[in-house]
């Protein structure tokens, strides 16, 4: 028996993404068995120096500095987009024309008529045996995963509330600097595209039903920043003295929608909840149970069946560390628990099968782009002020 051909990665990105992805490309055909064999070709990053010593780092081949280099070699299967949202659409549509496969940081775009050509790219790439897969890694969260199965199961009933919140507190201080996350070029958003396209993803995968309509508000609280540069040293002056420049996205959003299931949502997205630092939670509220997750406890899930006997009936906490439980078996015995990392190495593994079955991995592109409609729908509800009913001044 001839032993499959191995799949050639080039990742364009050497920073927080790059390395989380890295890291999943190195360990996922270590930990689980995988029809072809992931092989770490070379990674792409503007600086030069910083992106030898990531390939050194992390274990690629081969380091260079412009991805139109790579896109179309004959020697790589498969492009993984760690850039920021505003280069996404123009290395996707390279990529799928050139007929590699596709793995896409989230969110897909930083508008809906990108995300629409690219979802477009991928159909057309699918007809040929070419997959493109849009990385909200949460759903490779075994808790998640698990949410979704208990849900598909039909174990809540009819879905009434979709409650998903995702906090963070990184740029609370007024005296952050000013990064590309913040500026609307590059990032498309802010709270809104970075964290909350993961709660709309997950809500709308758990629930299998899609939002239809928002009503949004968007705040930015600190409307300028200190602009650090590169290095991100600040020379021996006090932050103070630093110049500052205007940030032009969202630092948090707040929306309620409605699903086409019926179901009622109510959405928060900040990165200003001062001591939440990843809390990444979605609660569902159906006729017959509820299930309520957070990611600053990612190893858990609650679960609540309303056909417990009565007496008995509460919240019960499942450990989702069991060989039962989605992506365990390849894992640690029971209790030992997973973190962050290992979402990416679960995204990497139902790549890597999706592409030897030719199908199937999900989130798609089309997923992406219904995401990427929701967060202009909330855009455009809160940029339009008379959407929001004044409450009568007190006579
Ligand atoms: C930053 O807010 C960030 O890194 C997001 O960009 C990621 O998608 C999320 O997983 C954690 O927070």
């Amino acid at each position: 028996m001839s032993t499959p051909a191995p799949l050639r990665v080039a990742l364009i990105g050497t920073a927080f993404m790059g390395r989380a992805h890295s890291q999943a490309w190195r360990v996922a055909p270590r930990m689980f068995e995988l029809p072809r064999e992931p092989e770490m070709a070379v990674i792409v990053g503007r600086d030069p120096e910083r992106t030898e010593a990531t390939a050194r780092q992390q274990g690629w081949r081969e380091a260079v500095t412009d991805w139109r280099d790579v896109v179309e070699r004959d020697d790589i299967d498969v492009i993984d987009i760690c850039t920021p949202g505003d280069s996404h659409a123009e290395i996707a549509l390279a990529a799928l024309a050139a007929g590699k496969h596709v793995l896409c940081e989230k969110p897909l775009a930083n508008t809906v008529a990108e995300a629409e050509l690219m979802a477009a790219a991928a159909r057309d790439a699918a007809e040929l045996g070419v997959l493109a897969m849009c990385g909200f890694s949460y759903r490779r969260t075994p808790a998640i995963a698990l949410m979704q199965r208990i849900v598909a199961e039909g174990r809540l009933g009819e879905i009434r509330h979709v409650r998903a919140q995702y906090l963070q507190d990184w740029i609370s201080d007024p005296d952050a600097p000013l990064t590309w996350r913040l500026d609307k070029e590059k990032a498309g958003s802010g709270a809104l595209g970075d964290i909350g396209a993961h709660i709309i993803d997950t809500s709308q995968w758990v629930s299998a039903s899609v939002i239809t309509a928002v009503s949004a508000q968007l705040r930015t609280f600190v409307p300028t920043r200190p602009v650090l540069g590169e290095s991100s040293g600040l020379g021996g002056r006090g932050v103070e003295d630093q110049p500052r420049g205007p940030v032009t996205v969202d630092d948090a959003a707040a929306w309620t929608a409605t699903f086409d299931n019926g179901a009622l949502g109510v959405f928060e997205a900040t990165r200003m909840a001062l001591g939440r630092l990843n809390a990444n939670r979605v609660e569902i509220n159906g006729s017959t149970g509820s299930i309520a997750f957070d990611f600053e406890r990612m190893n858990e899930l609650e679960f609540y069946d309303a056909a417990d006997e009565a007496g008995l009936q509460g919240f019960r906490r499942i450990q989702v560390t069991e060989p039962e439980h989605p992506y365990l078996d390849a894992w640690w015995p029971a209790g030992h628990g997973l973190g962050y990392e290992h979402t990416f190495v679960h995204e990497v593994v139902d790549l890597v099968r999706g592409i030897a079955a030719g199908g199937g991995t999900h989130p798609t592109f089309d997923d992406a782009a219904q995401v990427q409609r929701v967060l202009a729908a909330v855009e455009a509800s809160a940029g339009d002020e008379s959407r929001l009913t004044q409450v009568e001044a007190a006579r």
